[in-house]
């Protein structure tokens, strides 16, 4: 940039020329600062991915000979006038993050910020990255790309998020660089000077976030680029994929299967050979002769079909869509109007340009098609966009909403776009129901309209653990709602593999085994009897949990936060949770650490961090900040309830909307540090909770008074429960007082998982069974009132 030549105070901060460029920087808010600089006095920001812009944020401003400084409550801006070299300060004036006097510099059109490396300073986030959970001393590229079979150390992958959170031993901070060119981050790979962040055209324009909480600045991150909406409650049950099922006979069979084998499962997809000659909005005749009478079927059995959508359009001039594709003007094109065609599926295809806003109705119309015959949720494959050779001309011409942008700055939102385009369409046809949205493809914001999954993983141990670490990074970085093909797409899984990805992927946010064409059947049941069982019980546990997974999700919804959260966001200065025999634990809706850990292992090393924790299934405990060693046979995934952990279980269903019978199972774990629960219900479906159907409480606990706490219920929602039993984990009481009355507690044996059947010749040690004896219960009647429960210890 050089030296500032001249700046004048805007009311969100300054703006200005320097030497080679020009410089706008704003407050956002007490805790966002914005820098961008061009190399001429423009600035094209992205349309695409923030959707935050308060009006006149407050803050300090001071000039000296030396620098200009912004300051806000809680950060400041120090820039330097000899460089346009930016600082930025907490508010005790200890150094975040500063620029390397490199600072912001061009090479031809490629844009960087360069940045010092502070003094053992972590990296986590970036979305949808293999490697390890800190990526200091790596590189990442962002650049959409359709990968399949990816190696668990490669990159770029389907997704991009240019956002990372920095960590030192002076605090952390976020930053978010908002270009939509083809970016790299270096965190210090081939280099001991500095970190950077760069894109090959476009401006510098990135947004610094900080909070002494990396939990605040991931929710400041999300209210930039907006945060998921609420799924329908079917979307957090059991989700069956396959590349494909068809015909509908074998749908009906998968489905009935499921039911006759009291595996609990809500929704069942249709992979590309649902269509003709794999053109979109068709149904192959002969395969699935009547869509909508297959769709009642599944939907009487408490089933939901999900259907996928490819974006290519089959050039066939007697194909509908594509003949209004063409005469509208919906398609890309050449810089000279003649339109791109794309070698996919159903051979050489047009490509819906989603970047225009007439597109993106003409799509979201169209799905009517798949909505009449009843299908519920759509699947946006192929959106990097994907096409045989891969190597898209960067000339395309895409609309970018009239601006005109070219392959180069449109690719990286092509997925989004289009899975904006599918949720408005599902939402249109849908009326007044929430709409469902998994894609594969996205950009910074893709929360907003999708869940994600991460592609075409491998049936092996190390991708089982990769695909962890990619949920738990797109967490951090504002994609709550994620999943793995459980299985693994690409291969063939073991048995033991196939059943401890079904126990890791129950406390994941998306829960959906998948796999590929000409690989062998791989439902629940078709691993043996063994693997049946295990799967069974960990499908049935995470249906228990469903009202603590959807309060979980409302909750995410309200705060940005991931569901399934690596531990570095609550213990960032805990070096231990970074280490690779521990970088994948995470705590899933707050209550519960997975320990995940491959099939092959009878016995693996956890680390507890600080805290205290009870194992799930025996409730031994275990005081935190240490490594301990536990055993993992097939049927037993490391959990640990957290000491203070307050949730909810239903009894076992078969789908979401079969009925519990309405008992909500609240278990607490005693601790010396107080907790609560949000608990939220609503339909499940409808969008009239936003206009107040929930039903909302807290439940805390207070280790002072030694009290249990109901607030008193909000909104106008009728819970489906009628009585609440109380499980305690840990405590000694015999007698409580509910509300004044006090109340005799009854001695329960409890196990969170069914014994398996004894089988032959499974010897007892590899298939242990645990359940926690003279567990204290209480059973109460489900009042909408306050409800004080007294006399804990
Ligand atoms: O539609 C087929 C597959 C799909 O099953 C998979 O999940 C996607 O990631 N799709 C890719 C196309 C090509 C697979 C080789």
């Amino acid at each position: 940039m050089g030296r500032v030549i001249q700046w004048k105070k805007t009311p969100r901060g300054i703006k200005g020329e320097s030497e080679w460029g020009f410089f706008v920087v704003s407050v956002f808010d007490s805790q966002i600062i914005r820098v961008q600089a061009s190399r001429w006095d423009q600035f094209y920001p992205n349309p695409y991915s923030v959707v935050y812009s308060p009006t006149n944020p407050p803050f300090d401003f001071t000039e000296s000979e030396e620098y200009l400084e912004l300051s806000t409550q809680k950060l400041s801006l120090r820039i330097k006038l000899s460089s346009f070299s930016c600082t930025f300060l907490d508010k005790n004036g200890s150094i975040l993050n500063e620029d390397d006097p490199l600072g912001i510099s061009w090479i031809g059109t490629e844009v960087s910020c360069y940045k010092k490396l502070q003094s053992n300073e972590k990296f986590i986030g970036l979305g949808e990255k293999t490697g390890n959970l800190n990526r200091a001393g790596n590189a990442y590229t962002n650049w959409n790309t359709d990968y399949f079979a990816y190696g668990v150390g490669d990159d770029p992958l389907y997704m991009s998020i240019p956002f990372y959170i920095g960590i030192h031993e002076k605090g952390a901070y976020g930053v978010f660089f908002d270009n939509t060119h083809k970016s790299v981050f270096n965190f210090g790979a081939s280099t001991n000077r500095f970190t950077y962040f760069s894109a090959e055209d476009g401006e510098m324009d990135y947004y610094f976030i900080h909070d002494p909480q990396v939990k605040n600045i991931i929710s400041k991150y999300t209210e930039l680029t907006g945060r998921m909406e609420l799924p329908p409650k079917w979307a957090l049950g059991f989700q069956q994929c396959r590349y494909s099922y068809y015909p509908e006979s074998e749908v009906k069979t998968l489905a009935n299967t499921f039911r006759d084998k009291k595996m609990p499962a809500d929704v069942i997809y249709l992979d590309i050979h649902h269509m003709e000659s794999y053109k979109v909005f068709t149904f192959d005749q002969i395969k699935f002769p009547d869509p909508k009478a297959l769709i009642s079927y599944l939907k009487e059995k408490g089933f939901k079909v999900i259907v996928i959508l490819d974006p290519g359009i089959k050039a066939d001039s007697s194909y509908l869509p594509y003949q209004e594709g063409k005469s509208s003007g919906l398609f890309v094109p050449y810089p000279d109007g003649e339109e791109y065609q794309a070698q996919v599926w159903p051979g050489w295809c047009a490509l819906p340009d989603f970047t225009q806003e007439k597109t993106r109705e003409w799509w979201s119309e169209k799905m009517k098609f798949y909505t009449d015959a009843g299908v519920d949720g759509f699947w946006t494959d192929m959106n990097e966009p994907a096409s045989w050779g891969q190597c898209t001309p960067n000339l395309l011409e895409f609309d970018w909403e009239g601006d005109k942008a070219s392959h180069r700055k449109a690719r990286n939102v092509y997925g989004m776009q289009m899975a904006r385009s599918t949720k408005e369409g599902n939402e249109k046809q849908a009326k007044q129901k929430r709409s469902f949205v998994l894609t594969r493809s996205g950009f910074a914001g893709i929360q907003r309209y999708a869940a994600a999954w991460t592609g075409d993983n491998v049936a092996s141990e190390a991708h089982m653990l990769a695909g962890i670490r990619l949920v738990n990074s797109l967490g951090i970085s504002g994609v709550s709602f994620a999943g793995y093909d459980v299985g693994g797409f690409v291969g063939d899984a073991s048995p033991a593999l196939f059943a401890r990805w079904m126990s890791i992927a129950a406390f994941s946010p998306l829960y959906r085994a998948h796999s590929m064409i000409n690989t062998r059947d791989a439902e629940p049941w078709a691993f043996g009897e063994e693997v049946e069982e295990i799967s069974r019980n960990y499908l049935q546990l995470r249906y228990q949990l469903l009202p603590t997974i959807y309060a979980a999700f409302y909750s995410s919804t309200q705060t940005g936060l991931p569901l399934a959260e690596s531990l570095a966001i609550s213990n960032p200065q805990d070096p231990k949770v970074f280490e690779s025999a521990f970088q994948n634990q995470y705590l899933f809706c707050e209550s519960f650490l997975i320990a995940p850990v491959e099939s092959t292992k009878e016995i693996t090393k956890v680390y507890l961090p600080h805290g205290n924790w009870y194992n799930l299934y025996t409730d031994e405990f275990f005081t935190g900040g240490k490594e301990i060693y536990v055993d993992c046979p097939l049927n037993y995934l490391p959990v640990f309830a957290k000491a203070g952990a307050i949730y909810a279980m239903q009894s076992e269903v078969l789908h979401t909307s079969q009925n519990h019978d309405q008992i909500l199972r609240i278990h607490v774990y005693l601790s010396d540090q107080g907790s609560t629960f949000h608990y939220y219900e609503d339909d499940g479906i409808s969008k009239t909770y936003q206009k107040g159907a929930y039903y909302k409480r807290s439940i805390s606990y207070d280790p002072q008074l030694m009290e249990l706490k109901f607030s008193p219920k909000e909104g106008d929602f009728k819970s489906t429960f009628k009585k609440t039993k109380l499980y305690l984990h840990g405590f000694h009481t015999e007698v409580l007082s509910v509300n004044g009355e006090s109340q005799k507690l009854e001695l329960e044996n409890f196990a969170f998982l069914n014994k398996l059947t004894e089988f032959d010749p499974l010897p007892e040690k590899a298939h242990p069974y645990h359940e926690i004896s003279d567990l204290k219960v209480l059973e109460l009647e489900l009042i909408d009132e306050e409800i004080a429960i007294a006399g804990l210890f």
